[in-house]
């Protein structure tokens, strides 16, 4: 997979040659490229922002930056003013970045070898595993970090409307100064996915979240079997592999309802057995 980063602070993702993300790129599994917007930009000030349209606090990402960065790193010719016609934006108002287009299915990205186009946004929808898996099927993405109060919203409008996969994803309720944090929470959710990436792939089969169950996983325990006078359930060492997964699943079941009540509202219930109990 190829992996673009457009960012104002490229020092930001040096932390990506840590660890698996790092031994990932020495064997070519990942190929990470980290560019500086204000490489094109054109003043001495290298300025990336402006002040808002309609007033208000803050500093906004200005578009003509963003799109002769992303239009030379997705090989897309330059439009003029004159050539770009008013595709998408006729009346002069900007689609909300929001409204994403739907996104395909994971069977169209998984043979889809157009790049995807990422943009952290917090007022975009939430993104969660079945987005870290999707994503992780796909050959080139490209995300683009945005600072300041954003990105102008004609960016993200202008290459979904040239027929590019364009997603904006915020990565929970909280608000961050820049995209740089969620790109790395975003990237390490969707590579981790990726065949071969792991030391072991059992490990990411029954976390929470995947699967048909999205509940949150039962507790682990480690030896000693009892530590500081606090022993582990004594079903985990009877050998008893029955007894242990039921033990397991009922866990599972019991935190998900207290923790995430809203993961039970949306189980599939085909997804349960029998033997569940009624929460
Ligand atoms: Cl994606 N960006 C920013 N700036 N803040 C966030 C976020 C993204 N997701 C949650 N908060």
């Amino acid at each position: 997979m190829k992996i673009d980063i457009i960012t104002v602070f490229p020092e930001y993702f040096t932390a990506l040659g840590i660890g698996l993300f790092g031994k990932a790129q020495e064997r070519g599994l990942l190929q990470v490229i980290t560019h500086n917007l204000r490489d094109w930009t054109h003043d001495v000030h290298h300025s990336v922002d402006d002040t808002p349209v309609g007033g208000g606090a803050g500093m906004v990402m200005k578009p003509e930056v963003w799109a002769e960065c992303l239009d030379e790193l997705l090989g897309m010719k330059a439009e003029t003013e004159e050539t770009s016609g008013m595709t998408g934006n006729e009346l002069g108002i900007a689609r909300h970045p929001a409204d994403a287009a739907p996104a395909p299915s994971p069977q169209e990205t998984s043979t889809d070898a157009r790049p995807i186009l990422i943009f952290p946004n917090p007022s975009a929808p939430l993104f969660n595993q079945k987005a870290a898996t999707e994503l992780s099927h796909a050959r080139h993405l490209v995300f683009g970090c945005g600072r300041y109060e954003g990105y102008d919203a004609r960016i993200p409008c202008y290459y979904r409307d040239r027929g590019l996969d364009v997603r904006e994803y915020s990565i929970g309720d909280y608000v961050l100064n820049g995209g740089e944090a969620a790109v790395s929470v975003m990237l390490e959710a969707i590579t981790r996915l990726i065949p071969g990436f792991m030391g072991n792939p059992d490990s990411i089969v029954e976390e929470s979240y995947t699967g048909s169950n999205a509940l949150l996983e039962h507790l682990q325990y480690t030896r000693p079997t009892t530590w500081r006078g606090l022993t582990v359930p004594s079903i985990l060492t009877s050998g008893d592999h029955g007894k242990v997964d039921r033990f397991r699943r009922d866990e599972a079941l019991e935190r998900t309802d207290r923790i995430r009540p809203d993961l039970i509202e949306a189980l599939d219930c085909s997804a349960l057995d029998k033997a569940d109990r009624k929460t």
